[in-house]
């Protein structure tokens, strides 16, 4: 019996000794460790051996029960390494080979044209003030010389909010009066960039949301002849050294006087165009000298100080440089739009 089990010792190390893969493993598992292998029958069958041989025989199945295991063992882990080692070696990932390209994106065509204009103003010494979306009426309108029905409101349609005099602005004027009542009583030179929100009619020219461009200086001794020397030297320098400008009286509550500007068409040259509506010249801006009582609200003594205001519309200005005929194309999300600039 011992020299059978000896034998099957060997035959199970030999036949272990050639295996390379796990399932192979598992079947010799199986075959040597299973109930019908020699060593379970040899135990099963211990206690029909004559008395004198049956330690002899249990102490050795044992002992190959525990060689046999250790050895299993041993071969399990240097095939599990060596399994690891050949997937690694197939998904070997290549570093050297060239990168999947990423598309890149781009500035939407109102930024690149925001972007412009705010580094033009800051060449002139104008910082970028920020202020709110979400204003209140009193800001919107009332400290901007509008109080409660005032007609002059009805100029901006406006979004409400369900809460009583929470309006989203519908221009950026009302940051003047932030500016002002944070700033005081330093001088002032800012912008005020950002959306405003108008309860409209979209139409090719208007639309519900768009850009505007606020400014503001404020100091000692600031005139109409600062007013119209500032923003005509913008203009040069947004349309081109020799491109004309105008200024046309207009109303606004909150300057006085009030203007709007002009700059000659560039798409006939100042000719007359249905770009321009046959007369030469296309509007670009609403400005004037700050209001007394609007310079009052911002903390600013009017017997002291004096200021100008002004508010663009960038979209506008960026239809005119570049031919844009409908302003929806704006916000239309069409790629085909966008990827043009
Ligand atoms: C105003 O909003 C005044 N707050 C401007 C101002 C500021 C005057 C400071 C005096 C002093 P107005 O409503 O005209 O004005 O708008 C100013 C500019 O915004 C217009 O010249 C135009 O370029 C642009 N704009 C107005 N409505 C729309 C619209 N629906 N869609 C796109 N751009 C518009």
């Amino acid at each position: 019996m011992i020299d059978q089990l000896n034998q099957f010792e060997q035959a199970a190390l030999a036949r272990l000794s050639g295996l390379a893969e796990a399932a192979a493993l598992q079947a010799w598992k199986s075959e040597t460790f299973g109930k019908q292998s020699l060593l379970s029958t040899a135990l099963g069958e211990l206690g029909k051996l004559p008395k004198e041989e049956r330690p002899a025989v249990g102490k050795r199945t044992n002992e190959i029960k525990r060689a046999l295991e250790a050895a299993f063992a041993e071969k399990e882990s240097a095939v599990r390494a060596a399994e690891l080692e050949r997937s690694l070696r197939a998904e070997a990932l290549d570093v050297t080979l060239p990168g999947r390209p990423l598309r890149r994106g781009r500035l939407h065509i109102a930024n690149q044209n925001l972007r412009q204009i705010y580094s033009i103003w800051a060449d002139m010494g104008f910082q970028i003030y920020r202020s709110r979306e979400v204003e209140t009426d009193e800001y919107n309108f009332g400290l901007l010389n509008m109080p409660p029905h005032h007609p002059a409101r009805d100029m901006w349609d406006t979004f409400h909010t369900p809460t009583p005099g929470i309006i989203l602005r519908t221009h950026t004027s009302p940051g003047q009066i932030h500016a002002m009542r944070e700033l005081y009583p330093d001088p002032i030179r800012v912008i005020l960039p950002g959306m405003v929100y108008r309860y409209e009619q979209i139409t090719v020219r208007s639309e519900i949301q768009f850009n505007q461009i606020e400014g503001l200086a404020v100091g000692k001794g600031i005139r109409m002849t600062d007013l119209k020397g500032t923003l005509t030297d913008f203009a040069r320098r947004m349309f081109g050294q020799t491109v004309r400008t105008r200024f046309r009286a207009d109303h606004f509550p909150f300057t006085e006087p009030s203007a709007e500007m002009d700059v000659e068409c560039f798409v006939c040259g100042g000719q007359g165009c249905p770009v321009c509506k046959q007369t030469g010249w296309l509007e670009i801006l609403g400005c004037g000298m700050v209001h007394p009582a609007v310079l009052k609200n911002g903390g600013y003594d009017p017997r002291v100080y004096s200021g100008f205001a002004f508010g663009m519309g960038p979209e506008r200005m960026a239809m005119l440089k570049y031919k844009i005929e409908d302003i929806r194309y704006f916000w239309g999300n069409d790629l085909r739009f966008l990827e043009q600039f």
